[in-house]
């Protein structure tokens, strides 16, 4: 009998000197013999050394590690706080009034504050709870350190206030542990609002009061401030500086009022109030003074029989308050109120009405519920591959006075965008309608990242989320519904890299795709185009896919290329929704990788070659015996250059090439998209070709540097040149020695360097990969045929 038997090594000790114990084969083994060892984990505290003056609180993180210091989020558990000697108090925020001695980490950890009332000096440990079957859990520690208060004044307590009433903080008060005494004075206070620090250097200080006025930047109503404050101090010539937070000293007040909509069902009126900043439950006591709606105080108070926050986000709460004895509403639209000077409303803070600031006097304005939402589409309608047409359904007809203010749309995955518009186009019996978006979404975005059933039936995958938006404070309504992608895939991105003989294509989707119809196309390529580029095989990953195709191929796509969906039925891919690309789906360029590569066909033009000795056009003696040919895509004419010297152009279809004629096509990458400078200001090539008899004598060498600019590549990427091995007068083809070359088999030893000299106006990265080398090397046999 063989058993396996494993246990973990993890925590075994931190050198891991017994690895090899993970898996064991044992022989006749005695279960009860058999032991795990408990897996070590630690908690450990964020500071070696806590420290604070007498009654104020400093925070210390704790957090849960394994032997090898990787954080555990897994494992949330509870923890004990104590000390060596003496006691403190440990709270859960900086604010919080209730202490406590335990914690649960919360993804591995945990943040508490700690003071006390007496200076100490002790070991402060976090310790888990209860002990575990399958860890042992060492304690975290750390040295506790309370000190007596300085000698001068650092920050007691800072409230944040608004003198002038409109919810805006514009104060900050500090009472300090003691006065400014002979020898010390204010510096500046710091702060930190929505993200903005604020310094100040003036401060208005009465014996321990001191008092900072500032405008803060963003005028935004925020009345619940709270955030780190700094003091510092000039203390007999040196800074010092006192750390803590303010809390908010701001009254809550109400920004609006709205009564809902009497449907004829209704057996109770709604009404809602909007408050400056959340409040804690009012529970059922009415908090408004009422007024008619030319301003006229009336004397009713209505009948609560509930109320509970409805809109968290916006703090607005709603009152169930009873009809009147006849069945009438008690509130109505235009009727206005006034918070109650007496009203029992706190913030969270606990800071009660302003006995300051007059509450305004607001108007109820008319609540009303949309129509709900029952269907929604996003498609791509004009069909440029950019999603823009929203289609949505509503429950049941919906007239203007309950047609929403504005719609808004989420959609895209990766980076999902909200569009908002509120031009709808409805149709005739109101029951749909459909929105243009002002822009569509951005390139790229053609899925989104909701899911869930759809009232037409059946599963919505990649979703988006419609939401209709009515109303604005008390009365703001909003309601949404999952919004059907019917917007097909597009390729967002391409990368080409060498695999051999092979090129290796990396296309990247918007979007998770999915195979139809085989037999049609992968992608499309826009040079000598669009067509459809074939390939050995391609593997599907979610949203990408490779391609291998023969790089000399014809479709071959190479690096600057521009690459697409086929569109509509043409195309093998869809998304997972089934939608197939669009139309007129975007190009995207496809980059490179590694080093440029050149593709060469060097061959003789023709197997063997008729050379007649009666030469009469280009009969100079001294000539020399070779000329390279190059095809000018500007002028399409041929210029001719001899020993590195432009010598002259001709026509393509007037020139009549004798000799020996050599074809060196190459396939040059541009680097950059079609259409635009290569990413190389030239490429700089050595040729060295050596001839030979078929017995390996020498006959001639053909060798020359050319430096090849942009104007020879053509807009498909391609470079088209001849080497001539010109006649001699009367004799035909000429050895070096001058003699006449026999009809016969000749070898030719190739050698081509070349050398990419970038353009250095590219980004870094393309600029390095275009400094890179590329080389060709090939033996061939040729035939001369000597005629008349
Ligand atoms: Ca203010
Ligand atoms: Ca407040
Ligand atoms: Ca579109
Ligand atoms: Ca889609």
């Amino acid at each position: 009998m063989i058993d396996w038997v494993s246990w973990h090594n993890h925590g075994a000790n931190k050198s891991g000197s017994y690895d090899c114990a993970c898996k064991v084969v044992r022989t006749n083994a005695e279960w009860d013999s058999i032991v795990t060892p408990l897996e070590k984990r630690y908690l450990m505290f964020n500071v070696d050394t806590a420290k604070a003056y007498i009654g104020k609180r400093t925070q210390v993180i704790v957090t849960l590690y394994d032997s090898t210091d990787t954080p555990i989020t897994d494992d949330d558990i509870t923890i004990n706080l104590s000390l060596e000697n003496g006691s403190a108090f440990f709270y859960t925020s900086a604010t919080a009034n209730i202490a406590t001695t335990t914690l649960t980490l919360s993804a591995g950890k945990a943040t508490f504050y700690v003071s006390s009332d007496t200076p100490l000096e002790t070991w402060l440990y976090a310790t888990a709870a209860s002990s575990s079957s399958k860890y042992n859990y060492t304690s975290a520690k750390a040295l506790l350190l309370i000190e007596e208060l300085p000698p001068w004044p650092i920050i007691g307590s800072a409230q944040m206030l608004d003198s002038d009433c409109d919810n805006i903080p514009d104060k900050l008060q500090i009472i300090l542990t003691t006065s400014y005494q002979e020898g010390q004075s204010f510096q500046s206070v710091s702060f930190g609002y929505r993200g903005d620090t604020v310094q100040v250097t003036e401060a208005s200080i009465d014996d321990s009061l001191l008092t900072v006025s500032f405008t803060p930047k963003d005028n935004a109503i925020y009345a619940n401030p709270e955030g780190w404050i700094t003091l510092e101090s000039n203390i007999s010539g040196k800074t010092e500086t006192s750390q803590d937070i303010y809390t908010d000293g701001i009254s809550p007040t109400v920004l609006s009022l709205s009564v809902l909509e009497r449907s004829e069902s209704a057996t109770a009126d709604k009404i809602y109030i909007q408050f400056s900043e959340p409040i804690s439950a009012p529970g059922t006591s009415w908090p408004l003074a009422l007024f008619d709606a030319d301003g006229n105080p009336l004397s009713t108070t209505p009948s609560v029989t509930n109320s509970k926050i409805y809109n968290e986000e916006m703090n607005v709460w709603e009152w169930t308050v009873s009809f009147d004895a006849s069945g009438n509403s008690v509130i109505t639209e235009g009727m206005r109120g006034q918070l109650l000077a007496s009203a029992t409303i706190t913030d969270k803070s606990g800071n009660g009405i302003s006995t300051v600031c007059e509450p305004p006097i607001l108007p109820f304005t008319l609540k009303i519920l949309p129509i709900p939402l029952k269907y929604a589409s996003i498609s791509d309608a004009d069909g440029d591959g950019l999603a823009e047409h929203v289609v949505m359904n509503f429950a049941s007809p919906v007239d203007s006075k309950h047609a929403p203010d504005s719609i808004s749309v989420i959609f895209g995955s990766a980076v999902p965008e909200t569009l908002w518009t509120s031009a709808l186009d409805w149709s005739q019996d109101r029951a749909e309608a459909v929105a243009q978006m002002p822009s569509p979404f951005k390139f790229g975005n053609t899925n989104g990242n909701y899911s869930g059933l759809s009232s037409k039936g059946g599963d919505l995958i990649g979703a988006g989320l419609l939401t209709q938006h009515k109303g604005s404070g008390a009365n703001y309504e909003k309601d949404s519904t999952l919004a059907e992608d019917l917007t097909g895939p597009i390729v967002v991105a391409g990368s080409v890299k060498n695999a051999g003989t092979f090129l290796s294509l990396l296309v990247e989707a918007s979007e998770p795709l999915a195979i139809g119809d085989t037999l049609q196309t992968l992608i499309q390529r826009e040079r000598s185009g669009p067509i459809g580029v074939a390939a050995y095989r391609y593997n599907l990953a979610t949203s990408s896919f490779t391609m291998l195709y023969d790089q000399d191929a014809e479709t071959a796509v190479q690096e600057g290329d521009r690459i697409r969906f086929a569109p509509e039925d043409a195309s093998v891919f869809l998304d997972k929704s089934g939608n197939k690309p669009s139309p007129e789906n975007p190009w995207a360029t496809v980059s490179g990788s590694g080093n440029p590569h050149i593709t060469f066909h060097v061959r003789p033009h023709k197997p063997v070659s008729d050379i007649s000795s009666e030469n009469a056009e280009s009969c100079e003696s001294d000539a020399p015996p070779f000329r390279l040919v190059v095809l000018n895509q500007e002028t399409r004419k041929w210029d001719f250059y001899e020993k590195n010297t432009f010598l002259f152009s001709t026509d393509t279809n007037a020139y009549i090439f004798e000799g020996m004629l050599y074809d060196i096509d190459m396939g040059i990458p541009r680097g950059t998209s079609v259409g635009t400078s290569p990413a190389w200001k030239l490429v700089q090539f050595q040729f060295d070709i050596p001839f030979y008899t078929n017995l390996g004598s020498a006959v001639n060498r053909f060798k020359q540097d050319f430096s090849l600019t942009p104007k020879y590549l053509s807009s498909d990427n391609k470079v088209v040149m001849r080497l001539q091995w010109l006649t001699r007068c009367t004799q035909g083809l000429v050895a070096e020695n001058g003699r006449a070359l026999g009809t016969g088999a000749y070898i030719a030893k190739i050698d081509i360097d070349a050398k990419f000299i970038p353009d250095e106006t590219l980004g870094e990265d393309i600029v390095k990969r275009f400094s890179s080398k590329d080389s060709y090397t090939k033996t061939q046999t040729f035939g001369i045929r000597r005629i008349k």
